[in-house]
């Protein structure tokens, strides 16, 4: 059972499920405007937030880039993640964790300034610093990355699937193309792959 919600982090993981042929039941809800949605998952995460995947005997996974990890490494024949071992595993894990945390996670502040102490008032100014760090994190991230195919080489891993849903979160795309135009070939290809073109356009309709 996946908690999740369109234009959300859940898509990420979705995508995962998707080409890894795992059908799941799908609990939606905005957890970031509705309060019944909040308490929807409130059981299974006290954070109140998506994706939350319930596994089947009950274990809880919260955190994206977590469940992302997990789902890869644990179907290692899909090739969705570089294997322990794999040279390109400790960038995959850098830049994995990098998104999770410099980029993710400053996203929460979006919905309610007020979240990080700062007045209604102030909002124009925090959100404008929190889209300008964000900027610089996948300047960062673009110029230290060297795509192929796809981020991290040739094949397709949960990063691309990762990096291509965080950087579709309102409003960030089109600025995202504009600051990392070395990765955007290759998250361009990740929107046209054709095992996730309906998802995309199901669960990001507009873009
Ligand atoms: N650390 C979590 C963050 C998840 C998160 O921020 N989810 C958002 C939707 S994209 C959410 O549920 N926000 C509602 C809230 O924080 O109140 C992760 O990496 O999955």
């Amino acid at each position: 059972m996946l908690y999740g919600a369109a234009a959300s982090g859940s898509v990420a993981v979705e995508a995962a499920l998707t080409l890894l042929n795992m059908p799941f039941d799908l609990v939606e809800g905005q957890t970031w405007t509705s309060d019944a949605a909040r308490e929807r998952v409130a059981g299974h995460n006290a954070l109140r937030q998506v994706p939350t995947l319930v596994l089947p005997g009950g274990e809880v996974l919260t955190e994206t880039g977590a469940i992302l990890l997990h789902l890869a490494d644990a179907h290692p024949r899909a090739r969705l993640s570089p294997a322990p071992g794999d040279a390109a595993r400790g960038q995959f894990l850098r830049w994995m964790f990098f998104v999770s945390s410099a980029i993710y996670a400053l996203h929460w502040i979006g919905p309610d300034v007020g979240r990080i102490g700062a007045p209604a008032g102030a909002r124009d100014a925090v959100i404008d610093a929190v889209h300008k760090r964000i900027a610089f994190c996948w300047r960062t991230m673009d110029a230290q990355l060297n795509p192929r195919r796809f981020l991290l080489g040739d094949e397709l891993t949960v990063l691309d699937l990762y990096v291509a849903v965080v950087s579709r979160f309102r409003p960030w795309r089109a600025r995202f193309h504009a600051e990392a135009p070395r990765m955007t070939p290759a998250i361009r290809r990740v929107d046209e792959e054709p095992r996730l073109r309906a998802l995309w356009e199901r669960r990001f309709p507009g873009g």
